[in-house]
């Protein structure tokens, strides 16, 4: 047995959303990951934003490749799609996915090992492509499944728990994502809860490819002094560029803070993202000043966190392909076959 369910019963006066569900209805079965995990605390920061949005958990596919990070899925949102893929395989696997039913919410996990190694080029596709998606990495900086051994965003210099030095350039996957085109980037820390529910609900309303990069400390293998992915080191160095609070569309505004410091984005469906500025001139709509900030802070030692960039008008694959409004499978055979002279108007174009 691979997987331990949750007995289904529950207090009866548990809260429930705007359409019904309590917390317990976005969970999954008992995790098996080490204790401490923060890729835990990801699952838990998902449940959260699914039961704030009032999401229908079967009206979610969740995807994932291979890693400790990518088994995560099967400890949230137990009642809606999963495909597990082979390593580093997530992102077509989903954009097939995307492609066919364009009426799901796409949730794609991955661990740093699974998108920055042997998925790569995977993920680079389904950031330049604009994929409807909220991609997640789970990044701590090692293989964790694998015992540890460095992932390529472990950062120069670092130890790992042996003591040996890594000595490679790391892949940093924010700076990846803004340079290929993502419309929607952001960097948390599992150990941010109030930083990383809005950021993911943010990203689920968003339309085009979203990515979080999470910092998600490996207990086991990443923890020590001399990681630059360990609890210790990440609360020390966490830059963060600014606090976000997302409002679903028609729910009242009622916070409010002192003029200069926050700015307002609406996106595509009417959600509004605040942000409130830690640093009064970081502008999250430049894409070009987002990259050069990160460089400056990273070579300080600093990690960056916070919504970095959004592109509130941003479109996505299907509008990129002019693909037809419904799912695949719902097409009739006059749609899929429109006839003779269909044909040979196509037929005639091509001559
Ligand atoms: C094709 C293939 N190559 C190698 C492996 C071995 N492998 C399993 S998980 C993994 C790395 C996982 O690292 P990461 O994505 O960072 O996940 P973590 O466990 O750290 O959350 C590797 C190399 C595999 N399963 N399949
Ligand atoms: S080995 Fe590391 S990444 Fe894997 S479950 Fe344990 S703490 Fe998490
Ligand atoms: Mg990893």
């Amino acid at each position: 047995m691979t997987y331990i369910a949750k007995p289904k019963l529950h207090h009866p006066s548990l809260q429930t959303n705007r359409i019904g569900y309590t917390r317990r209805d976005y969970e999954g079965s008992v995790s098996t990951l080490c204790a401490g995990c923060g890729h835990d605390s990801i699952s838990a920061a998902i449940v959260q934003a699914c039961y704030n949005l009032n999401i229908e958990p079967h009206k979610v596919a969740k995807l994932s490749g291979i890693g400790c990070s990518s088994k995560a899925p099967t400890y949230f949102l137990g009642g809606s799609h999963g495909f597990n893929t082979v390593h580093g395989r997530m992102p077509s696997v989903l954009t097939g996915a995307a492609l066919a039913n364009r009426d799901l919410i796409y949730l794609g996990v991955s661990g740093d090992g699974d998108s920055a190694s042997i998925g790569i080029g995977q993920f680079a596709h389904s950031m330049r492509r604009g994929v409807n998606m909220t991609y997640i990495v789970m990044n701590n900086g090692v293989y964790g499944l694998t015992k540890g051994q460095f992932s390529a965003t472990a950062d120069f210099g670092s130890k790992s728990k042996k003591g040996v030095t890594n000595t490679d350039s790391p892949v940093d996957l924010v700076a990846l994502a803004l340079q290929l085109g993502a419309t929607y980037v952001a960097r948390s820390f599992s150990g941010d809860k109030a930083q990383l529910v809005p950021l993911i609900e943010g990203a689920l309303a968003h339309q085009g490819a979203a990515f979080i990069d999470v910092i998600s400390p490996c207990v086991t293998f990443n923890n020590h002094a001399g990681s630059t992915r360990s609890y210790d080191y990440v609360r020390e160095h966490n830059e963060a560029v600014n606090r976000i609070d997302f409002l679903v569309p028609g729910k009242e505004i009622t916070t409010d803070y002192a003029p200069g410091t926050m700015q307002e984005v609406t996106q595509h469906d009417g959600s509004v993202l605040r942000l409130r500025k830690l640093h009064a001139d970081y502008d999250a709509s430049d894409r070009v000043a987002a990259m050069n900030h990160l460089q400056k802070h990273h070579a300080m030692g600093e990690i960056v966190t916070g919504l970095l960039f959004v592109d509130p008008k941003a479109c996505d694959l299907h509008v990129h392909l002019n693909t037809v409004d419904v799912p695949l499978n719902t097409l009739d055979e006059r749609a899929l076959c429109p006839g003779s002279a269909a044909l040979e108007a196509v037929n005639a174009s091509l001559r």
